[in-house]
């Protein structure tokens, strides 16, 4: 091979270093890469979270698909002031919460979710529930039903979800709301919510409690009675 000239070697070098240069100015690395949703997070301030595919599908009907364009959160029973709020309404018009919390089911498995959305209590408060009131029960898209005091919505941070590990809902998981249910069994944990009802019935039995299991279901006990 000839051998190179110095001006030549120089010139190379150059080329490669513009290249080089160009990679670095113009390439994917510098370019303002805007965060699309859809990608979950699987490490929240040091913690290890599931991914949302690590649930197992066993609803009473199967995945529920809700059209957001006809969708309310209906507020019913004793308020003073019944409302009905959209999917944005829920989200934009309340103050949003994130938590990391494990979902526990009687089959034993569990996640644990970085959970996002809005409290129950925030909600109750803009309805203003009756003296009576003392116990709410939250229907779904599916029939399905569950329960708790109202003492724990309004004692404890319990919020309705609308995002896990950053991303919206699907449907199979709860899409457009699921109760994150801290410190319940996850049949208290009911998804595709559709109406939050404000009862006086302190026996009320949703539909895995009906059929057996407590109507507490609080994880630190059996989950039948
Ligand atoms: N509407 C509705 N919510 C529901 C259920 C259901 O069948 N219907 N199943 C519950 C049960 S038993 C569990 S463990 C949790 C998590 O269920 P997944 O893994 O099917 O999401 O959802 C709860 N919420
Ligand atoms: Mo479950």
């Amino acid at each position: 091979m000839r051998k190179m000239s110095i001006p030549g070697l120089i010139i190379i070098a150059l080329i490669v270093a513009a290249f080089l240069i160009g990679i670095f100015v113009f390439g994917p690395e510098s370019n303002n890469v805007e965060e699309l949703e859809g990608v979950e997070v699987r490490e929240y301030e040091g913690q290890n979270l599931s991914s949302i595919n690590d649930f197992r599908e066993n609803s009473i009907k199967g995945p529920q698909y809700v059209d957001i364009e006809d969708y309310q959160l209906q507020v019913t029973g004793l308020a003073e002031k019944p409302a009905n709020f959209t999917y944005d309404e829920v989200i934009d018009d309340f103050d949003n919460y994130k938590k990391v919390v494990r979902l526990n089911c009687v089959e034993g498995w569990a996640v644990n979710i970085l959970w996002e959305g809005i409290l129950v209590r925030d909600i109750l408060e803009k309805v203003t529930p009756m003296p009576e009131a003392n116990t709410i029960i939250f229907h779904a898209y599916d029939g399905y039903t569950t329960s708790f005091s109202l003492d724990y919505v309004l004692n404890n941070d319990i919020i309705i979800a609308h995002k896990m590990n950053d991303v919206a809902l699907p449907p199979e998981r709860g899409f457009p709301f699921q109760l994150v249910a801290e410190s319940k069994w996850g049949y208290k944990w009911i998804k595709w919510i559709t109406q939050i009802e404000l009862s006086d019935n302190a026996d009320y039995e949703g539909y895995w409690e009906s059929r057996g299991y407590s109507n507490e279901g609080n994880l630190n006990k059996s989950f039948f009675d």
